[in-house]
């Protein structure tokens, strides 16, 4: 049987939910025989990394799909690139503040995705769920997470998939945000279903 370890992130930001958590808590613990690992994380630089890693070595997982809230965005965006760097002027929810901080000393600058980012993209469409492939997952605590998972599966387990997934805000976050865009959390735990079930064909 495959296994598949999916995260997603607690709240940040001033707000209330984060839609990736909620979306991972509502999947099923098997899609069509693969079985779902799934792990809550901080939003935390460094921590998020340690806990993410202490379960990556726990299993022999076939891939690791990490998902996290991108408000503003209007669509699934699998993200294609993670850099070696955090930087950010909002903290994360422990005050750290970094800047220009490489996230690992004598790691690549950067890693592609493994996840077959295009083919999944693709998919989403056919299930007439708008999605694009990003080129860039920020340099805050998603993409720390996201190069993490690709430097671990570069030097320990190759054969694992990895990518990272951002989404929209849920419809009950923007009611107050004027025009921003949202997608109905079914859409999203759709959406990851179907990223799953491609992830790991
Ligand atoms: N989004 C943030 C971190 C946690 C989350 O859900 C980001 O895009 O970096």
């Amino acid at each position: 049987m495959k296994k598949v370890l999916i995260t997603g992130f607690e709240p940040f930001g001033g707000e209330a939910i984060n839609p990736s958590l909620e979306a991972v808590k509502l999947l099923p613990d098997d899609i069509e025989g693969v079985r779902l690992v799934k792990l809550p994380l901080p939003v935390v630089f460094g921590k998020s990394a340690d806990i993410l890693l202490a379960t990556l070595g726990l299993g022999e997982f076939d891939a690791v799909i990490c998902v996290g809230q991108a408000g503003g965005r209007t669509s699934i965006n699998l993200e294609r690139v993670a850099v070696n760097v955090d930087d950010t002027k909002a903290p994360d929810n422990e005050g750290n503040q970094p800047i220009d901080k490489v996230i690992c000393e004598g790691a690549p600058d950067g890693y592609f995705a493994t996840l077959p980012v295009k083919s999944i993209v693709e998919e989403l469409k056919r299930a007439e769920i708008p999605a694009v492939v990003s080129d860039t997952a920020g340099t805050y605590v998603c993409n720390h997470v996201m190069f993490t998972a690709l430097h671990y599966a570069a030097k320990h387990r190759p054969e694992m998939k990895a990518g990272f997934v951002h989404i929209p805000y849920l419809p009950a976050q923007v009611l107050d945000k004027g025009n921003a865009p949202s997608m109905s959390l079914e859409n999203i735990v759709k959406a990851l279903t179907i990223i799953i079930k491609t992830a790991t064909s």
